[in-house]
């Protein structure tokens, strides 16, 4: 299997440049288009302003992208039935020669495939509300305690059990580390009530946990915590009725597995008449920031 680098990324491996990869499934999944392609051309504009080279990571019909040019991106962001590709979906994909969106766990699996040690998203996928009963924990859990990337999201949303997702982060060795605050926090606003396991004030830093982990020889990854800008939070008592009818929604439709997250996330982009999805855009674009950023100190550690 090949993996197809687009121009950019070619020459940015090329000449040792630091790189930050990013997801799909923010883009086919967690967005209404056209926000999507928006988005993501200023996610990836924003890596470059910052110094880094951004690789968008995708399947299309049946090949493995490190990088997509302007056209395969707002392909991917108008198509209709894109599949969401967890890490047992990924070879599947290929083997059949369709199209998908990469989520955060396949997304990390691609990323140290074409050795990019960094990579920012919006949101990692966490234990679900009710998971006693549903068992519904995102795959992207496991994949932070396997492969060896540090991401940068803005914490868990409050459609999860944040303290379950921490607690089984915990379980799996995962370091969880809250940037600049000691709590831990809850995508949309700044603060879930509850503290982060670590605590780190730096890109440097973090970098260097990065590092010497793979010295000591640990597989997985790092989870880093950016809360969003305080400009940008939606308060989360605003927030926690319009979660629970989602929520109570979801379970009267008998939605499940995979397309949970994606129902979640768009009804409460219509229930908060957009609100959600601009708060989603500017804690997105404050991880890209944050992602160069430690991508630039890892290189400069390995250079
Ligand atoms: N959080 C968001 N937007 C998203 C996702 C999470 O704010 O689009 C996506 C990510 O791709 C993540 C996936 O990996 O949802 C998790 O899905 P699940 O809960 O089905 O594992
Ligand atoms: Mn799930």
């Amino acid at each position: 299997m090949d993996l197809i680098f687009s121009p950019e990324v070619r020459a940015a491996r090329e000449a040792g440049a630091p790189l930050v990869a990013l997801e799909s499934t923010i883009i086919t999944h967690g967005m209404p288009w056209p926000q999507n392609v928006e988005t993501a051309r200023r996610v990836e504009a924003t890596v470059r302003d910052a110094g880094a080279v951004p690789a968008t990571i995708a399947v299309l019909a049946g090949q493995l992208h490190i990088g997509l040019d302007a056209a395969e991106l707002d392909q991917l962001g108008r198509a209709e039935g894109v599949l969401k590709l967890s890490r047992a979906d990924l070879a599947a994909c290929l083997a059949q020669r369709r199209t998908g969106a990469t989520t955060v766990a396949a997304t990390m699996i691609a990323a140290r495939l074409a050795g990019i040690e960094v990579f920012a998203t919006g949101g990692i996928g966490g234990v679900h509300r009710g998971a006693e009963r549903s068992f519904d924990i995102s795959a992207d859990l496991r994949e932070l305690s396997e492969t060896a990337v540090t991401v940068v999201a803005a914490g868990a949303k409050a459609i999860l059990d944040v303290p379950k997702t921490l607690e089984v982060l915990e379980t799996l060795g995962v370091p969880v580390i809250a940037y600049g605050q000691d709590a831990f926090p809850a995508f949309w606003s700044r603060n879930s009530g509850l503290p982060a396991p670590l605590r780190m004030d730096s890109a440097a830093e973090i970098a260097s946990a990065h590092v010497l982990r793979g010295r000591l020889g640990l597989a997985g990854g790092q989870l880093v915590a950016n809360p969003i800008p305080a400009a940008d939070e939606i308060d989360a008592a605003q927030l926690a009725p319009i979660i629970a009818h989602a929520i109570g929604e979801a379970e009267a439709q008998g939605i499940a597995a995979k397309s949970v997250t994606p129902f979640l996330l768009q009804r409460i982009f219509e229930l908060t008449e957009g609100r959600s999805l601009e708060a989603n855009i500017a804690l997105v674009l404050n991880n890209a920031r944050l992602g160069a950023a430690i991508a630039i100190e890892i290189a400069r550690r390995r250079g």
